[in-house]
């Protein structure tokens, strides 16, 4: 028996249906193209495609018709906001004259949609309907939509530009719910625009997790009322030099709240007891290591402590705890925790044993680098993997979850290779294929795995254009490791794929580098995914 809800649902799509047929009449006589869904340059690989082998007129007459459940409109505005960038055509949303075409639809009890994430995409020649049980699953199939979006109109259709949409079915979900990048905005600061297109770009490939690294020995980045000097003084430099800079509480909350709309959470990381050099210099009381602090531009590690057996020491990190976490809607509070050289192993343990409770005590999760798996927290804290088999192998034992950064595999600050014009390259060289070509899954059990973060330490970069070459396009590859599962990943099919991306890449601007390992011209051939 239909309840109340889903026959509102069903009479909203009939209602969609009929009012398409009356104002798109004319488009049923189009003769479209023939096409491939299968052959769109999707990123991430969906679970699976059905090709219907026909298109969707996107055109003058589509409109967006959503659900009214929270969330579902916001979606649709943002596809019709982007859609409109993308083709000037302006697609209204849930407008009292439905022209339909578009149709984004709640579905609460569909097994194939039980995951927060998951979506089905039903593309006919009358309809594109977009089923999910959350707005999230809709967000997430609205990037699918967008990528489907052909570059150029066909102008011969009709009497008016045609964007063919390949007819088909896409049934989606991840493989891991937590899929993450990391900007260092420490060693070099960058500032809410340049963060804010870093996050357009991820939300476009699917990430929905953004971990910030606000401090470090160059540079605490993030305003505490409680301690004004941290961000006066210790916000003043970062490495080369050059200026410094910080997030005002307001810069960080339109970041929070730029990412919540495209669905991505925020993680905030305050480094400690070990790379405190810039909290130590605005307060040097909070200092560890018996050396008098000083501002720190250069690029070495393992020199600074925080003092871990003071109680005014733990006072001020709960009065940052508790600030941030305020203003952090999402569940996680990172403690950093690495490279602590010169903090004796038991003043450490001391130290991650009490930070976690305060992390706890203002309601969040914690992560730390892979090091915390050495004491004595509990399993819901969480390990983010970066160096250490024997760390990881010591989280998964204690029941933790653990976080994928392996920095031979995962860090986008390596160099591609050795004529790399940035990065280092410590860990590996990580050209494009084999920051691509391993298996995340292999690293334990799948109940232990929460998800992959690609991190983009900043040393070496300190403009968008510099970040980009690191980050573009491995990252678009890490976006697939997390959410396409291993039997549907391939090199080949990928860098086909990959290739695909350069007009997207191109219309924001984004100065990656062309790798020889990929080649860009295979775009030329796909063309539309008309064959
Ligand atoms: C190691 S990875 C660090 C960072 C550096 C990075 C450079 C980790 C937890 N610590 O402090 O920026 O290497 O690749």
């Amino acid at each position: 028996m239909p309840t109340p809800n889903r026959l509102a649902i069903v009479c909203l799509l009939f209602t969609c249906l009929f009012c398409l047929a009356c104002s798109n009449g004319q488009e049923k006589n189009i003769d479209f193209p023939e096409t491939d869904l299968s052959k769109a340059a999707l990123i991430p690989k969906p679970v699976n495609i059905k090709v219907r082998g026909s298109g969707f007129a996107l055109d003058e007459y589509s409109d967006i018709v959503t659900d009214t459940n929270k969330g579902f409109a916001e979606v649709g505005k943002f596809l019709a906001g982007k859609l409109n960038k993308r083709t000037q055509l302006r697609l209204r949303v849930n407008s009292e004259d439905k022209g339909g075409g578009i149709v984004l639809i709640k579905q609460s009890d569909r097994a194939d949609l039980a995951n927060e994430e998951a979506y089905h995409l039903s593309i006919t020649q009358d309809t594109l309907l977009l089923e999910s049980k959350t707005a999230l699953g809709a967000f997430l199939g609205v990037q699918t939509i967008r990528q489907l979006v052909p570059e150029t109109a066909h102008t011969n259709l009709a009497s008016y530009p045609i964007w063919v949409i390949p007819t088909g079915e896409i049934h989606d979900v991840p493989q891991y719910g937590f899929r993450s990048t990391m900007l260092d905005v420490s060693r070099h600061f960058f500032s809410v625009e340049d963060v804010k297109k870093y996050i357009d770009l991820m939300s476009y490939y699917k990430f929905n997790t953004l971990h910030l690294h606000l401090s470090d020995d160059q540079g605490w980045r993030i305003e505490i009322k409680a301690w004004p000097k941290l961000t006066e003084i210790g916000g003043s430099t970062e490495v080369g030099g050059e200026s410094g800079g910080f997030y005002t509480q307001e810069d960080y909350s339109k970041i929070v709240n730029y990412a919540a709309a495209h669905h991505i959470t925020v993680i905030p990381e305050i480094d400690m007891p070990g790379h405190t050099n810039a909290a130590s210099v605005s307060y040097p009381w909070l200092n560890g290591n018996g050396k008098t602090p000083e501002l720190y531009e250069g690029t070495s590690v393992g020199f600074s402590t925080f003092d871990t057996r003071k109680d005014s020491v733990y006072a001020f990190i709960d009065d940052v705890i508790k600030e941030i976490s305020a203003l952090t809607p999402g569940p996680y509070f990172h403690i950093g925790g690495d490279e602590s050289h010169v903090t004796k192993d038991e003043d450490y343990i001391y130290f991650v044993n009490k930070v976690e409770k305060i992390v706890m005590k203002y309601g969040k999760r914690m992560i730390g680098w892979d090091e915390v798996a050495n004491t004595d927290i509990g399993s819901s804290s969480i390990a983010q993997v970066w160096h250490s088999e024997k760390n990881k192998q010591a989280a998964i034992d204690k029941g933790m979850q653990v976080i994928l950064s392996p920095a031979n595999k995962a860090y986008l600050d390596m160099k591609y290779d050795s004529l790399s014009r940035f990065g280092l390259n410590w860990a590996a060289y990580i050209p494009v294929d084999s920051g691509y070509v391993w298996s995340p899954e292999s690293y334990g059990p799948k109940e232990s795995i929460l998800g992959i973060e690609a991190p983009l330490w900043s040393e070496t970069i300190s403009n968008m254009a510099e970040l980009e070459y690191l980050a573009f396009p491995r990252l678009i590859g890490y976006s697939e490791l997390g959410w396409t599962i291993e039997a549907n990943r391939n090199w080949e099919d990928y860098e086909r794929r990959l290739a695909g991306q350069v007009p997207y890449l191109k219309r924001m601007n984004v100065q990656y580098y062309p790798s020889p390992r990929v080649d860009w011209e295979r775009q030329k051939d796909l063309k539309e995914v008309n064959r």
